[in-house]
């Protein structure tokens, strides 16, 4: 098959107000880069003759401002799923104007096909090239390429020359039920699938090309606090080993993106008493590339390589070294909840608020606010073989504590949070009961500013199985609402 080179206008003209475009890519990479930006312009040239144009978009998980961003400034999403971190679609999502569903990352693509969101009539990949039999190499992420190539009546390629993945993609996608059968992964380093995502040819449109890196990725320099937590990580995991809890072999780790989860990847790269690991994630940064050179990570088996445009470029230098190290799967795949059990991964996510029955709100900011969404974190929270939340104990100059009598939005139950992390210690909830959680979610993870106040909620508290003050359990919210900050909070009106 000869496939059309079209220009990124032309193939933008395939693309129509109501329409279900599903892309490839999973956060900053392997997003397409070329063809979205004319959507944006035919949306704001629509607009300004009056007319409708707008798109439900779906992808992996979040996108960068050049996507989300654009499209939202241009008017043009209608419905967006499953994961955002760009702050203006963030702002447009809190003030309706797009519809949103917060997604485990590992449903999206299942729930695509099991026909619960819209139809996908447009898929759009980038890829390093499309052989004339629909071999498509995808770049720097897995995301749910295939299956939207699969659900799509069109396909658009955008064929990016900057990128050398070859050889990196595992590309398998289970069968439905009843047909659906176990994933023969067994270790991270497993391959199971094929190194290219096959489509129809057919409904190939053409090819638009791109010479053109991800968007760059910024990361936070460490501090004290976040340098503080990953320190408590580690001894956790080491303490957790001496147990014999944990195997001495050690086990695959996962690990979200930000900065406490460099903090964490840190404290593994100074520590001496972890055996070298695997990596069994969604997303894979800077400092694994740097861990598995030290031989301390490996493999990495990653929806996403989440790197610097330096570090990439690193990777490419030295491909054959990191091709058999470097696995990339699709986001159903490298999230799938069969695998993360039965590898016994090591989970590490990021808590936005933590509650004293130990339940956590990873989204919502004071229960309203969408911060990002549920992401990755709670397919591996749940599956995992220990699941780790960490957060500082304090945000806005101490004003919140992040340890509350009640979270405001719960996205992680009791049930799947087994250890709490902040920069003052560590609450093992395992095997608890909840007064004992409390207590130690109190003495070893508040910030002590907040100490004797949780204590005293728990003196005001009706006590059945849990302790709980119906009318009291968000009044820290609320204070910090109405005065902009928690500590004023007063318990003697609910006593
Ligand atoms: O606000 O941006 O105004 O400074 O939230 O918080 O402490 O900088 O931490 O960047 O690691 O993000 C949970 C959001 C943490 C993230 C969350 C405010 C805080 C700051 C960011 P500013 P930090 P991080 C892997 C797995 C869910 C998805 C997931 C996340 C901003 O880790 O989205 O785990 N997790 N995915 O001040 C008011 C509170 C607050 C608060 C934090 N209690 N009240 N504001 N903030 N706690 C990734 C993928 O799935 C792809």
């Amino acid at each position: 098959m000869n496939y059309r080179i079209l220009t990124p206008q032309e193939a933008a003209c395939y693309i129509n107000d109501g329409d279900g475009v599903g892309i490839s890519g999973f956060t900053l990479s392997g997003t397409p880069k070329a063809v979205l930006p004319e959507v944006a312009r035919r949306a704001e040239e629509a607009h300004a003759a009056g007319k409708p144009f707008k798109i439900n978009l779906y992808s992996g998980a979040s996108t960068g401002d050049a996507i989300d961003g654009m499209l939202t400034r241009a008017n043009a999403i209608n419905f967006r799923a499953p994961f955002i971190s760009n702050p203006t679609v963030r702002n447009a999502i809190n003030g309706r104007e797009i519809t949103y569903t917060d997604l485990h990352l590992s449903l999206m693509a299942q729930d695509l096909r099991y026909g619960y969101l819209g139809k996908v009539d447009v898929a759009i990949l980038e890829a390093i090239d499309i052989t004339p039999d629909g071999k498509v190499y995808l770049t720097t992420a897995g995301g749910i390429g295939q299956t939207v190539a699969n659900l799509a009546d069109r396909i658009i390629i955008e064929r990016n020359t900057y990128h050398h993945t070859m050889g990196l993609h595992d590309v398998y996608e289970p069968l439905d039920p009843p047909r659906r059968c176990e994933i023969p992964i067994y270790k991270a380093s497993d391959r199971v699938g094929k190194p290219y995502v096959q489509v129809d040819p057919k409904k190939v449109i053409g090819i638009v090309e791109v010479h053109q890196p991800n968007e760059q990725v910024v990361f936070k320099e460490l501090d004290p606090v976040t340098s503080k937590i990953g320190e408590n990580v580690v001894n956790f995991i080491l303490s957790d080993m001496k147990r014999g809890i944990i195997p001495a072999s050690g086990l695959p780790i996962q690990s979200g993106i930000g900065n406490v989860a460099n903090a964490v990847l840190k404290g593994l790269e100074d520590c001496n008493g972890i055996p070298p690991l695997d990596l069994y994630s969604e997303v894979l940064q800077d400092s694994v590339i740097k861990l598995m050179e030290l031989g301390r990570v490996k493999a990495g088996s990653t929806c996403s390589l989440s790197l610097s445009q330096e570090c990439l470029k690193h990777v490419y230098d030295n491909l054959d070294f990191f091709r058999d190290r470097l696995i990339l799967r699709p986001s159903e795949i490298s999230n799938h909840p069969e695998i993360i059990r039965r590898l016994g991964i090591i989970a590490m996510n990021t808590a936005i608020e933590v509650d004293l029955y130990g339940c956590v709100n990873s989204s919502h900011i004071c229960g309203t606010r969408l911060m990002n969404g549920i992401g990755g974190s709670g397919d591996f929270a749940r599956n995992a073989f220990v699941s780790i939340f960490t957060c500082p104990s304090t945000q806005k100059d101490g004003m919140i504590s992040s340890i509350v009598p009640m979270v405001t939005h719960a996205d992680h139950t009791e049930h799947d949070v087994r250890v709490v992390v902040t920069e003052w210690g560590v609450a093992d909830l395992r095997g608890k009961g909840p007064d004992e959680r409390a207590r130690l979610l109190i003495e070893n993870c508040a910030h002590p500013d907040y100490r004797n106040l949780l204590w005293d909620y728990l003196k005001i508290t009706k006590k059945g199985h849990v302790s709980h003050n119906v009318a009291a359990a968000l009044a820290m919210h609320a204070t910090f609402e109405r005065e902009g900050d928690m500590r004023k909070t007063c318990w003697e009106k609910f006593a």
